[in-house]
């Protein structure tokens, strides 16, 4: 190894080749250095970039809860199952297309509508790990019914909660708490999805200073036709203090219905989550106090994916409670089915299927109580992990659908089931608060950014090597033996004290998946510098393994748990643990390979034309097999 070093080295002092690789490098440092993150990070996600495995938030399985907070949670959790199980009636909801009036006010009297909201303010205070618990209660019951409830606190009037002023949350909060008011978050417009920052919804100063003239309109709004309190997103003029240019930038606003001029377009028809109303909101010439700003004039944009880095949280643990109970109405059926004189159960295609089921809701459970844990904790950066939970729990949660649908056969496509709604509803959980096509790429480029902020760190060490031949040396043999395809040693999780010995193999393939992806990361910089950026299909690869490395840590902390604690279920996890990780490793090895090499990339170049040579001919291209 320290031979490679060497020649590494030496390779390095010849300036022609040390000229090219910097030359790549301030490309892509150009690119990275356009997203904000914080320089050292304790996360795991952004870490992994760095091809670390940063254990501080992930081992051991952040416990986070005391003993008066799990019996008041205890408490808490009982009612609302009790409440959903007798009082709240899904399939009435769904064909109704609105929730119940006496499930309204049944949520209302437990307290549904302010989780989070601080005691002081009529709400429960509860913690986002407590918040994580009822939501998942939800989520196993009535997804629409999570949707009116998480428009409403997760981002509906959680930038009040993240960054109202004293007097805002004593103004809003107490009404929004108890339900009397319903909130909603109004971002998305008819040409203006994904592309959040380029709304047009714009709000000018009124000439005496004292209000904000509001005018536009927004499509798709959860609870739009429902509330009173929105929080609104607009473009303002703000003058740039250094340079007195003026430019438009986002805005975030509390707007109320009282205000006037706010209107809202009938429901939307829907193809699931129907009960939950949707509807577009009009704002015109609306008079907004300017006291009514939220976080700042210009820090609209921050203000909203704070928000929503803030609630997907919820996301997961709801839809790991909708996973819960596909598993139960797969597992009702699989044990009393009889075909061909055996229990289906006791036959491999079933059990298969039943098996990543289970790993499944195993591992999007595990990540929605890390995420929530580390936000308790204090921690900062959960945005990709947060992310990443997203993207699983509503994969995860349609494949347990599906499969459950296919284990109950014709049985699971009547009505009468309830999966087919369970199904319907799932739909657009892969499609709102970030597509998890947007939401992949995100990862991938944040990052990305990290990543590129330590390699910065390297460049300026080899613009003169030997005055800093200790960062050169030991970033040159970290290549060479790389490029030899070896391992540096640097990730070790199956050293770390919290893992337990029975999963030592798994952890030995998260280590050297973690590993892997850090170096992938830096030859992919490397290769394309700025370039990456438009790398779409490269990065969806470098997300995939992103996703999978902090499914088999999130399960590897917890699974250690619980084998540490001789919980009654620890064989169990411990195989769910190993299972999932043998086969994330697969993935993750093919996903790196494939977002490197040239053959692939290839492949990728014809996938665009293929694409291309569709849009051009307005669908299909070739001609019909029969020829006419
Ligand atoms: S609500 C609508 C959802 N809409 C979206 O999610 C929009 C998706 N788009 C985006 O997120 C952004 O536009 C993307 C960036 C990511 C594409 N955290 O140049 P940039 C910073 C922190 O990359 P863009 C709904 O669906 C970035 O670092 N910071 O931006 C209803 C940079 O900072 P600086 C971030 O290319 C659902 C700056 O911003 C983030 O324009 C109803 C510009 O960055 C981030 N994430 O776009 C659900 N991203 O300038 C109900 C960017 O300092 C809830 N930045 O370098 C259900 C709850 C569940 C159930 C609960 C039951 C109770």
């Amino acid at each position: 190894m320290f031979r490679s070093s060497l020649r590494v080295t030496s390779a390095l002092k010849n300036t022609k080749v040390r000229a090219q690789i910097l030359q790549k490098w301030q490309e892509c440092l150009a690119v990275t250095q356009t997203r904000n993150v914080s320089e050292e990070s304790k996360s795991f996600g952004l870490n992994l970039f760095r091809g670390q495995g940063q254990a501080e938030q992930v081992f051991p399985f952040p416990e986070v809860l005391n003993e008066e907070q799990k019996e008041n949670l205890q408490m808490f959790a009982d009612q609302t199952a009790k409440f959903f199980e007798e009082q709240n009636d899904a399939s009435k909801n769904d064909l109704l297309e609105k929730v119940d009036d006496d499930t309204m006010e049944g949520l209302k009297a437990l307290g549904a509508f302010g989780l989070q909201v601080p005691t002081d303010l009529d709400g429960l205070g509860l913690t986002n790990t407590q918040y994580a618990r009822l939501v998942e209660i939800v989520g196993a019951h009535d997804l629409g019914v999570g949707i009116v409830l998480g428009a409403h606190q997760s981002i509906g009037f959680k930038g009040i909660i993240l960054f109202g002023t004293p007097e805002q949350k004593s103004k809003y909060l107490p009404k929004l708490a108890v339900g009397e008011n319903i909130a909603a978050f109004c971002l998305t417009e008819p040409a203006s999805g994904s592309d959040a920052s380029s709304i047009k919804t714009r709000a000018v100063l009124s000439d005496d200073g004292k209000h904000y003239i509001l005018n536009g309109s927004k499509i798709w709004i959860s609870n739009g036709g429902l509330a009173e309190i929105f929080t609104v997103f607009a473009q303002t003029p703000v003058k740039d203090a250094k340079t007195g240019e003026t430019k438009d930038k986002v805005t975030a606003f509390i707007v109320e219905r009282s205000f006037g001029g706010v209107t809202n377009g009938p429901p939307e028809k829907k193809m699931g989550i129907k009960c939950s109303n949707t509807a577009e909101v009009y704002f015109e010439d609306v008079k907004i106090p300017v006291e009514n700003v939220l976080g700042g004039e210009g820090g609209g944009f921050k203000v909203a994916m704070n928000i929503l880095n803030n609630g997907r949280f919820g996301m997961v643990a709801a839809l790991s409670g909708t996973m819960k109970y596909c598993i139960q109405k797969a597992v009702d059926h699989a044990a009393t089915r009889v075909q061909f004189g055996s229990h289906i159960h006791s036959f491999g295609a079933i059990q298969e299927k039943l098996s990543q089921m289970a790993i499944k809701h195993y591992v999007a459970e595990s990540m929605a109580y890390m995420i929530s844990a580390n936000m308790d904790q204090g921690f900062k950066d959960f945005q990709i992990e947060a992310a990443i939970g997203k993207i699983y729990a509503s994969e995860g949660a349609w494949f347990c659908a599906d499969e459950a649908i296919q284990i109950l056969g014709g049985m699971g496509f009547m009505r009468d089931c309830g999966i087919e709604r369970v199904m319907r509803d799932l739909r657009i959980f892969r499609i709102f608060e970030g597509t998890n096509d947007i939401l992949r790429l995100f990862i991938a480029l944040t990052g990305m950014q990290y990543a590129g902020a330590h390699l910065k760190e390297v460049q300026k060490a080899m613009k003169n090597p030997m005055a800093n031949i200790g960062t050169v040396a030991s970033f040159a043999s970290k290549m060479a033996v790389r490029k030899m395809g070896g391992s540096t040693g640097n990730v070790s999780l199956h050293t770390h004290p919290s893992v337990h010995s029975d999963l030592s193999t798994a952890a030995k393939e998260a280590s050297k998946s973690i590993e892997d992806f850090g170096g992938t990361v830096e030859q992919l910089l490397i290769k394309y510098g700025k370039k990456i950026m438009n790398e779409q299909m490269v990065l969806n690869r470098v997300s995939e393994a992103a996703i999978d490395i902090y499914g088999m840590v999130s399960v590897l902390s917890r699974a250690s748990r619980s084998l540490n604690n001789q919980y009654s279920s620890a064989a169990s996890e411990s195989a769910m643990c190993q299972v999932f990780c043998s086969q994330a490793a697969v993935r993750v090895d093919t996903n790196l390979k494939l977002a490197l090499s040239d053959k692939d990339k290839k492949i990728f170049q014809q996938m665009s034309t293929i694409s291309e040579d569709v849009i051009k001919h307005g669908g299909t291209v070739q001609e019909h097999p029969l020829g006419f």
